[in-house]
């Protein structure tokens, strides 16, 4: 009596590791050879290098720091429908995804998110991003190239970052296209810190071993979390719930990271896996202002980066 048929139900096993951990890795690969296939499509079609950036001058003669992401009609990803079978028609995935968010789940946005090596950055453009929580690099390239996602690190965050007042009714997948070890800028991952739930940006962290951080909330709530860096081969896959913090450092390698990036969101079911995490936060479910850290012109005004140190 009173009780919903999620709550009725054991959880089923990526459901209980969002539970646990908020985020579940796929312990099959994507088909490697797939990912191997679109990311030379993708390298065919771009350098992902100096080339990509305008000159100090032109960007100081009209700076933009909104709308300077993929979007409909401007997104890389669009011509390469054919090759994304190899995702969002994986068996596992499919099912992983439709456990969590109902079998009518709906893909809400994919898009390329490359990690610009630190070679390629001008070094006008590196003094001026040096310390800052969000190296979104989409300001600075050329508006030709705004089909992908740059980034030169970020800060540990949640992606409802983006979604002001939104529940968390979605999961990020991300999706590596080639192997990504320490040095490729690999996701750093807070396990357990969805606990807390909406928590706006910057976070609160402190160190407290090699891998362990305190989690302070905005009311004084405060677990220890664990980091998890997400190193894997081409076709490793990963999701996670918008209240796990993670982040980047900046890509120390000698090519650039190029991954895939989805947001998945619940389809028309009332009763899934993500009702069943969501129950077990104790915090906000969502928030009216999710970041502080940027002026009103959607440039940095805060420079702290808790991740570059971890
Ligand atoms: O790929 C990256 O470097 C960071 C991506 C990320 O954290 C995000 O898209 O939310």
């Amino acid at each position: 009596m009173g009780l919903t048929a999620a709550a009725l139900t054991p959880p089923s096993p990526v459901t209980r590791s969002l539970i646990e951990t908020g985020a579940h890795l796929f312990d099959h690969r994507l088909d490697a050879a797939a990912a191997d296939d679109l990311l030379g499509k993708i390298r065919g079609q771009r350098s992902f290098d100096h080339r990509l950036f305008q000159d100090e001058a032109s960007f100081d003669a009209d700076p933009q720091f909104r709308g300077v992401n993929p979007r409909p009609g401007r997104n890389l990803l669009e011509q390469f429908q054919p090759e994304l079978a190899f995702v969002e028609q994986d068996a596992g995935l499919v099912a992983g995804l439709s456990e969590v968010l109902g079998p009518d789940y709906v893909i809400m946005d994919r898009k390329v998110v490359c990690g610009v090596r630190a070679k390629s950055i001008p070094d006008w453009l590196k003094a001026r991003i040096d310390g800052q929580p969000v190296n979104n690099l989409g300001p600075y390239v050329k508006p030709e190239y705004r089909d992908v996602t740059y980034f030169y690190g970020i800060d540990f965050h949640q992606d409802i970052i983006d979604y002001r007042d939104r529940e968390a009714d979605f999961v990020t997948l991300y999706v590596y296209l080639h192997p990504v070890a320490r040095i490729d800028a690999p996701l750093f991952l807070l396990e357990g810190s969805h606990r807390l739930g909406a928590t706006p940006f910057p976070h609160t962290l402190s160190r407290q071993g090699l891998d362990l951080w305190r989690y302070e909330g905005p009311d004084g709530d405060a677990i220890d979390v664990t980091q998890r860096v997400l190193t894997g081969g081409a076709g490793f896959a990963a999701i996670w719930h918008p209240f796990t913090l993670h982040g980047t450092q900046p890509d120390a390698a000698d090519h650039e990271r190029i991954s895939l990036r989805y947001l998945v969101g619940r389809g028309s079911m009332t009763a899934n896996g993500m009702d069943t995490v969501n129950a077990s936060i104790r915090g906000p479910l969502s928030l009216a202002t999710t970041r502080v850290d940027l002026a009103e012109n959607g440039a940095a005004r805060l420079r702290v980066n808790t991740v570059r140190d971890a």
